[in-house]
Order: C-alpha cells, then structure tokens, then sequence
C-alpha cells in the first residue's frame, strides 16, 4: 500500500492537461472542475471529455426543464468521471497484429486498414501536431459539416437576421498549423460567409517554422485572392514567436471592417456562422460574442455536436464550460444567446469597441490567462459576453500540443497577472489556487503599470461587483483562514487524502503536493485534497463520522452533515485539532490516523492566511 503513494506527487504535477489550443481546459490535480478524484494520466482525461461531452448530448436531448438540465449536467460530470477509469475495451480482432503503434491515440479507433508504411506516416504527422494530418491531407477542403444547431436556428420562420449587418474581418492565428487544415478553415470561411458581409482574412504566423506554411500556402492564397477579388487577404508574420494574446492584438490592428472575428486555424466554419454573431453586435456594440466550438475528433475529424454552455473558469484560470444562469433555461429555447462570464479564446466585437476597451492584454506570455481577462474586462468596463448557440464552429481538439512542453509555468505567470490587476481583494485566491504563498507568490508578472492604468481611465466595476453580477457561481472563498500541508508536530507526519476514490484519510510522510493540500474555513470545516472553485462543487470534510469509529472520514460537506457526521474542527496553528461535535482529536498513534481522546497532540498548517482573523481557539 505504501509504495503506491510515494509516487503520487509526480503523478500529480504530470496530471495538467491541455485540451484545446485556445481555451478549453480540463485540469486535473488538487482541483478540478468534474469531481473530487485525481487523474494520474492526460489520456483518461481527454477520453473522460469525450464521454462527457457525449453524456451531455444524450441528456440534453431528453431533458425537457431547466431543473433537469442542471441536474444532468451535475451528473453528466460525474458519470464521465466513472466511465473515464474503465480501462479500454481489450479488441483482438485479427487486424491488431499489424498495428505498428498499437499504444498510440491516433489508432485506438481509426486507421485499422492502412498499410504499416501509411501508420508510420500518419503516426509522424500525428505527433508533430496532435491530430491527423494524414487524414486531414485526404479530406475534401470542402466537405459537408453534419447539421449541429438548433431547429430555431435553421428555420427562418422561427429567427430572421437583418439584411443591413456591419461587415466582418477574420482573424485567423496560427501557429505550425498543417498546410490542409489551414485550407480547409479558409475554405469554409469564404464559402459560408456571405460575400457582402465578408470584408478581410486576416492570417497572422505566430512564427511558424513549417516551410509549407510560406510557400505552399502563399500559392494556395494567390489562388483565393484570384477567386474573390472582393475579399481582401492580409498576412502578418511574427519575426518571433510572441504568444496568442500579441498574435491575436496584431490581427486585429490589421483589421478594418466593423467587427474582427478572432478565430483559431484549426476550424471549420458552419453555414450561417457569421449572421448570428453580427446580428448581436449590431444591437448592441458593447457585447462580445462567441459561437459554440463542436468538436472535430483528433483521429477520425468527425464532428461531434456540442451543446452551447457558459465559458467559464477556475481561480487558477483554467477555462472550463459551465452550465448559463439558471434564467436561461427558464426561457426554454435552446437557440438564444446566453450571458457567459468569459470566452474561451474564439470570439468577435466591434473592432473599435475592442479598442476602446484595450483590445487585449500584450504583456500575456505564450498562453494561457488571456480569455478570463478579457471577459473580466469586457463584463467590468461596460461590457458583456454572449455564447451565441446559431453560430457554430467546428474545431480540432488536439490530442496534445506540439510546441510546448509545460504550460502550465506560462498560465501560472499570467494568471497572476490577471490577479494583480483586476481582482482587488480577491487576488489571493489565484495564489491559493496555484497553491503559492497567500501574500509574496515571487513570480515575475511584468509592467503592469499601462493596464491599470486602463482600468481606471475605464472606469471598470470593482471585482467583487463581477463576483455578484457575473459571475456567483465562483466560490469567493472569503473565509479561508489557512491552507498547505498539515503536519503532526508530535509525530512528524502530514495529513493526506489517502486512496482515491476511498473516504479514509492517512498519516503520511510530508511531501506537500494536491493529495496533503488543506483547507480551513472560518465556520471549522477542513478539506483535504483539494478546495473546489465553485460552489456547485462540493468539498470534501475531514469527519469525525461517529463514537465508536476510530478511523476518520473524508466525504463531501453536504452529504457528511446530512448524515449528522461531525465535520467541523476547532484548531489553532501549534494546537490541537478538535472536533467541534464529538470533542475528540485527530491524532496519530503508531503511523495510524485516529480519532480518540485528545492527548494534546499538535498540528501545525503550511500558509496562514490572516493572522488577524485568526482565531483564539478553544
Ligand atoms: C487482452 O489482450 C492481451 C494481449 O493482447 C491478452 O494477453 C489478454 O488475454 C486479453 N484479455 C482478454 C480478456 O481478452
Ligand atoms: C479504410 O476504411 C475506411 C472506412 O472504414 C475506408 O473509407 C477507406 O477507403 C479504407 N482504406 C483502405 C486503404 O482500404
Ligand atoms: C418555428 O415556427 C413555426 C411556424 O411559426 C412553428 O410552427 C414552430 O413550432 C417553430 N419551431 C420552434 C422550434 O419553435
Ligand atoms: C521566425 O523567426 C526567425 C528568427 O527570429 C526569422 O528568421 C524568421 O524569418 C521568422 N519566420 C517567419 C515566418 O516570420
Ligand atoms: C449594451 O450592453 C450594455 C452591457 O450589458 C448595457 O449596459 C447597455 O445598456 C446596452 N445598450 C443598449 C443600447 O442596449
Ligand atoms: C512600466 O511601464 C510604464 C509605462 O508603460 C513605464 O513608465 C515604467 O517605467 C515601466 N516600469 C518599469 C519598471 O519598467
Ligand atoms: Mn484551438
């Protein structure tokens, strides 16, 4: 049994994935957005995605009231949590034997009949760009997309666009993107759009080293330019690589026409995908639109329908979808726009109210951080942020980035950023969440002096203001008294979560990653494990579960104290950790972790919040 959690801390730090290039991001570790377990590895995550996004499709369909959805949503979480641990199913169909590369993502479902030399080839293109270019490169540049939008959406009984729309530039970013997949995504642009509406492509190489991204494509956009003469085609290329939110700022000071659409290049447009966003910005200049994203499978590129959700985040700023506001789903129309307290990296605005508002913040590194502020700064500054479910864009997941090994020290850095400069009192928490020092996190987040200086010539709402208005479902976390490892001075040992799932926490050897991270509230409850971002989330409680017991429990908040279990502590740092209900102590006798008679034993927690809040104890 010991064996197994020494090599926890390495499975958690390995555990962070990417799922999309620009926003959707699925963390695992101390905290995540779909349950209380850690996932020790990136592909049960990503297959835990799949299934859920699935889960979300057959619910969705079926459910009738908003009650229902909230509910299936919640569940969906969970269940695509489960389905994500059952190991793949062991095929031995003759065919398997001649798998070159029976392990790899790319052929757990497609590519059973190519040849060994076709393997290897699709294997290489695979791993230099995380999804398949070899079967992108023999895909019609045109082909049909499946219809994904609401019936509203398509009738134009039900919904009826104006004829006199503000005229769109694309912006399109990329980075080391597959020549096809770069043609395909213009492809449907200039065909899906209508012609009068659409002004500009811009495309801006964030310093690509692929030569056929220069020469190739250069030829393939002569051929455009020859075919569309109304359409202009701007080319901005990065002398170096200066990361997405520089890349997308150099799209849009190339831009001219009256609403720049900032897009990824590895997409395809869905007909009618324009109408739908231009039609809320001409009502109203100040609302930042985004469409819904279907998924375009990494092997097989099939496109799977996506249901339009909230694009929200976590306090370490990871992006996440969300279930919109309860109102919404009172309305009952699935083809309506929903207020969403962020964008996930794909949107469009008014070209110049994007500038009013400091289009978007160039002191961002590589990635990471930049579409939670935006959507701070939209919502705060007089703004607002719409997911539009009749615009839909259909767009690769990657199986893994190819250019960057960790992203997480970029996001980390500027998620801090965002912090410091728009979250006021709340700036902690993104420390917290990235489990750095409460006051000194010691990371370089650059000049910050010209974007506070935005803020207040903006006049921007406090956070605390979007905290309420925006977006409530974020845990403000306010009455967090201390947070770290918790160690028993007495026997020189550290509380930890122990098996996963399982309700029984540990003694264990302090090594201070997600599994022995602790949290203490203000009203005595003590989370181990992790601290969840939202309250539609719930913790996990260090319980004393009942007099005979002995072992303590780890169960989640609702559920412990319905059942009566005692889950709140009375502690101070150097004292003892006494159940507030049963007046007995958490201690350790012999390396076991045990409720029993207080013996005085002493508990001391890593990082104390406010010392002037702290409690006298009892
Ligand atoms: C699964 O496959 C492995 C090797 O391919 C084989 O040894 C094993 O017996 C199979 N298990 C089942 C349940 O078929
Ligand atoms: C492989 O199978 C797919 C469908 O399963 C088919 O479309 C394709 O033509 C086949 N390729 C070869 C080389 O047989
Ligand atoms: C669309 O409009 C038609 C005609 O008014 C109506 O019969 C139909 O129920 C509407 N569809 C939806 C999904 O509202
Ligand atoms: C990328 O950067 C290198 C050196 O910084 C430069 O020589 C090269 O021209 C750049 N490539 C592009 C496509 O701009
Ligand atoms: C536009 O949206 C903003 C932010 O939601 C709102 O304050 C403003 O009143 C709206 N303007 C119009 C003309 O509806
Ligand atoms: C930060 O930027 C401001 C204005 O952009 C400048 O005046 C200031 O000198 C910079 N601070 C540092 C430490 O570079
Ligand atoms: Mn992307």
């Amino acid at each position: 049994m010991r064996a197994l959690w020494f090599k926890r801390p390495v499975l958690i730090l390995g555990a962070i994935v990417i799922l999309f290039y620009l926003g959707l991001i699925v963390k695992s570790g101390h905290e995540t957005a779909v349950g209380t377990v850690t996932d020790p590895d990136a592909g049960r995550i990503i297959k835990r995605f799949s299934d859920l996004e699935e889960g979300i499709n057959k619910l969705y369909n079926v459910m009738q009231d908003f009650g229902q959805k909230q509910d299936a949503m919640q569940k969906m979480l969970a269940d695509g949590k489960t389905r994500a641990r059952t190991p793949p199913e062991n095929k031995s169909t003759p065919d398997e034997k001649h798998k070159v590369f029976p392990d790899s993502a790319l052929f757990k479902k497609w590519g059973d009949n190519l040849s060994e030399d076709d393997q290897k080839e699709a294997q290489a293109l695979f791993e230099k760009y995380g999804y398949n270019v070899f079967l992108s490169d023999r895909l019609p540049l045109d082909r049909a997309l499946p219809e994904t939008r609401d019936s509203r959406c398509v009738n134009s009984v039900n919904k009826s666009y104006p004829k006199d729309l503000p005229s769109i530039g694309v912006v399109l970013i990329y980075l080391n993107e597959a020549l096809s997949v770069i043609k395909r995504a213009l492809r449907s642009i200039i065909d899906r759009t209508p012609k009068n509406l659409l002004k500009e492509i811009i495309m801006v190489d964030d310093n690509s080293s692929n030569e056929n991204l220069q020469g190739d494509l250069d030829l393939y956009v002569k051929s455009l330019e020859q075919e569309n003469p109304t359409i202009s085609f701007i080319r901005v290329r990065h002398s170096e690589q200066r990361g997405l939110s520089y890349a997308r700022a150099s799209g849009w000071r190339a831009a001219t026409a009256d609403v720049v659409a900032i897009l990824d290049a590895h997409i395809e447009v869905q007909v009618m995908w324009a109408e739908p966003l231009l039609t809320q910005i001409k009502a109203n200049r100040t609302v930042v639109v985004s469409p819904v994203f279907d998924r375009v499978n990494f092997d097989d590129l099939e496109v799977i329908n996506y249901v339009a959700s909230a694009q929200a985040f976590d306090w370490a700023l990871w992006c996440m979808y969300e279930s919109f506001m309860p109102e919404y789903y009172k309305l009952k129309d699935d083809s309506l726009p929903g207020k969403s307290p962020s964008v996930m990296g794909i949107f469009a605005a008014d070209r110049k109210f994007l500038g009013e508002i400091g289009v978007l913040d160039e002191g961002m590194k590589v990635y990471g951080g930049e579409n939670v502020e935006l959507g701070i700064r939209v919502w705060t500054c007089g703004g607002s942020v719409e997911v539009v479910p009749c615009s839909r864009i259909a767009h690769i997941e990657r199986s893994h980035k190819p250019y960057l090994p960790d992203l997480s020290i970029a996001m980390k850095r500027n998620a801090l950023r965002v912090a410091e400069i728009w979250m006021d009192e709340y700036k902690h928490n993104v420390n917290l969440a990235w489990n750095l020092p409460f006051e000194n996190h010691g990371i370089d987040i650059g000049n910050i002096t010209e974007r506070k200086h935005l803020r207040e010539r903006l006049n921007c709402k406090p956070f605390k203001w979007y905290l309420e208005n925006v977006y409530p479902k974020l845990d403000s976390w306010d009455n967090l008294l201390a947070y770290g490892g918790m160690k028993n001075l007495d026997a020189n040992m550290c509380l930890d979560q122990g098996p996963v799932p399982g309700h029984t926490p540990i003694a264990y050897n302090c090594y201070y990653y997600g599994p022995q991270f602790t949290y203490y509230r203000a009203n005595g409850e003590l989370y181990i494990g992790g601290i969840k971002s939202h309250k539609y989330n719930d913790n996990r409680c260090l319980t004393d579960t009942g007099s005979k017991e002995t072992e303590p429990g780890l169960f989640n908040c609702k559920e412990a104290m319905q059942k009566g279990m005692g889950i709140n502590w009375d502690f101070t740092q150097g004292k003892e950790l006494k159940n507030k209900q049963t007046k007995r102590c958490l201690e350790i006798t012999k390396g076991q972790l045990l409720i029993q008679e207080c013996s005085g034993q002493r508990w001391e927690i890593q990082h104390i919040i406010k010392a002037s809040v702290w409690p006298t104890g009892s």
